[in-house]
């Protein structure tokens, strides 16, 4: 587990416990601009033995750069700090920040578009991008455009998981309409700045569910089990209603979501129809 402010890794047992193992150097973060940079995602090797394979992958926000960055865990201490890849433009917002490794065992890397969304639809940028590396860094085998990039038009992508089909889903923060759940495949460009959430502008691939900004929180993690997507929020949503604003053939519902201050349950729209391939 990491932590955003301080740069402080921590090792989590199943049973809750949690044991300091160390930090990763040069991760920035400011109380000031309530920066959404820091230390950011985490990923362990696969492999990963405690002798000879001892790689654990971060990405993190510096002073200049948003960068991923591999160190040794020898299964207590962490040590060593060598970067992977640097030169992400960084922002006090929009940083993405979630990596992860496929089931193919290369890296998968969510950028963000550090608040500049013409990155987003520019190929020869790394942000706003998923994008799919080796442990050195380099562009994977078999990438669509023979770059880094896997897939574009991404404004503040945040969380990646894969279903037990093999196919890659993603979460994405929204800026005022819609915050989007993605099924990303190479060479898409998911519409950040051109499109938020559905629209039909050529070229695009639309999201597979959106729900409205303040109607779910923020999107962060995701997991998948079962053949089900899990997504956790970072914010508590708001019970303030509206009467939908879905798109297209979208159908209106409601979902349930409880009231810290209240202590209750009320419901909010959200938008939703029936699952594609
Ligand atoms: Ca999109």
């Amino acid at each position: 587990m990491t932590e955003r402010n301080t740069g402080v890794v921590w090792k989590v047992g199943l049973n809750g416990s949690k044991k300091r193992v160390g930090s990763v150097p040069n991760a920035v973060w400011s109380k000031a601009t309530q920066d959404k940079g820091g230390l950011l995602g985490v990923a362990v090797s696969p492999t990963w033995n405690g002798t000879t394979d001892q790689d654990v992958f971060f990405m993190e926000t510096t002073a200049t750069d948003n960068r991923v960055v591999r160190m040794k865990f020898n299964g207590s201490t962490l040590s060593g700090y060598t970067p992977v890849l640097t030169g992400i433009v960084r922002d006090t917002q929009h940083n993405g920040g979630t990596i992860a490794l496929g089931p193919d065992r290369y890296l998968y890397v969510a950028t963000g578009d550090a608040q500049q969304g013409r990155l987003a639809q520019k190929k020869n940028s790394l942000n706003g991008k998923i994008l799919r590396i080796t442990k050195t860094g380099a562009a994977a085998p078999r990438n669509p455009f023979g770059t880094r990039v896997y897939s574009y038009g991404h404004r503040n992508p945040q969380g990646l998981a894969w279903d037990g089909s093999g196919r890659l889903w993603e979460t994405e923060i929204g800026q005022s309409a819609w915050d989007e759940l993605n099924l990303i495949k190479p060479g898409r460009n998911y519409g950040w700045p051109t499109c938020e959430g559905h629209c039909s502008a050529a070229g695009m691939t639309n999201p597979k569910f959106v729900w409205a900004v303040d109607h779910g929180g923020a999107p962060a993690q995701i997991a998948v089990a079962d053949n089900v997507i899990y997504a956790s929020t970072t914010s508590t949503p708001s019970t303030r209603s509206s009467s939908s604003e879905c798109p297209g053939a979208w159908t209106a519902s409601s979902w349930p979501t409880s009231s810290s201050t209240a202590g209750a349950c009320s419901t909010v729209p959200r938008c939703s129809r029936p699952a594609t391939s």
